[in-house]
């Protein structure tokens, strides 16, 4: 059965319980949509935030992970000089699958491993997951300790409870079975709850940054503008955003029984074990201000 626990109020938790300069290392397929760049700048930005380091994985079209670590770097060249540039390791430029993983495609999982030596259970990195989890399963695979010093947030899955998903987890089902199948404490944010809080519109957009006129904010509300027009829609989600506003405290969740993942990306609730923490609001109003008033204090890239 489902057991489902409706965690406490978690908002508010910038002000008050989250520790300052919480440790995240970020897993993104920048450049295959426009919401990367958004958590990647905000991430960046945010100082309660220490962005350690960015693994960028494989995408669609033949883009490997160092086409995705280009676009990372194109995304930091945006932001105001005053800024901390963290590493940029391109990771995997395959998915797991069965097949041999070159040496090469190893780097991500090696960056995570070293980063999370310092951690434990009782302080733990973060790894936030916006694109394919490969580089993490490899890092699980190569040590499966690495899940007693890292927690995991992770942008996936269509909906609970009935799972499937048409990007991040299906671009590597073999790794999210992996990671199910860990001991690493994981919350998700779904594509449900990131369309109903994360969805912006060109007019809304522009009004967030209605008084900063800097490189990094204009390349977010070209980037969203471009997409409204090329697909003559009116709002567009900035999916990877969630993982920003679990961070920053500003998400609730509940606590459901860890389920397995049959092959077509469907949740099997049959012999599930452990659990895992599933985002069911996110204070969007307190995001978007969030990273309006980064802007402020920042000031322009010169
Ligand atoms: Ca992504």
């Amino acid at each position: 059965m489902m057991e489902v626990l409706i965690m406490l109020a978690l908002f508010d938790l910038v002000s008050s319980d989250v520790p300052a300069r919480r440790p995240v290392v970020l897993l993104t397929d920048c450049g295959s949509s426009i919401d990367d760049q958004w958590a990647l700048t905000h991430l960046a930005l945010a100082p309660e935030v220490e962005l350690k380091g960015i693994v960028t994985t494989h995408a669609p079209q033949n883009a490997g992970s160092e086409i995705t670590a280009e676009s990372a770097r194109q995304v930091l060249s945006q932001l105001p000089q005053t800024v901390t540039r963290p590493p940029v390791i391109p990771g995997s430029s395959h998915p797991l699958g069965g097949t041999i993983v070159p040496a090469n495609d190893e780097m991500g999982a090696d960056f995570l491993l070293k980063q999370s030596k310092p951690f434990g259970t009782n302080h733990r990195l973060i790894v936030a997951l916006i694109g394919p989890a490969t580089d993490l399963a490899l890092a699980l695979q190569r040590d499966p300790t690495v899940a007693d010093r890292i927690t995991v947030i992770a942008m996936a899955f269509d909906k609970w409870p009935e799972g499937g998903d048409p990007w991040n987890v299906k671009l590597d089902v073999e790794a999210w079975r992996l990671l199910l199948q860990s001991a690493t404490p994981l919350v998700v944010g779904d594509d449900a709850v990131c369309r109903r809080h994360l969805s912006l519109s060109s007019k809304s957009a522009h009004e967030l940054f209605k008084t900063n006129k800097d490189k990094a904010s204009n390349q977010l509300i070209h980037d969203l503008d471009h997409r409204l027009s090329t697909e003559s829609i009116d709002t567009f989600p900035i999916w990877d955003e969630v993982v920003t506003a679990w961070v920053l405290g500003l998400t609730l969740v509940e606590t459901h029984t860890r389920p397995r993942l049959r092959t077509d990306r469907t949740f099997d609730q049959e012999g599930s074990e452990g659990h895992l923490d599933w985002i069911t609001k996110i204070d969007e109003a307190k995001l978007w201000d969030h990273l309006r008033n980064r802007f402020a204090v920042r000031g322009d890239a010169p």
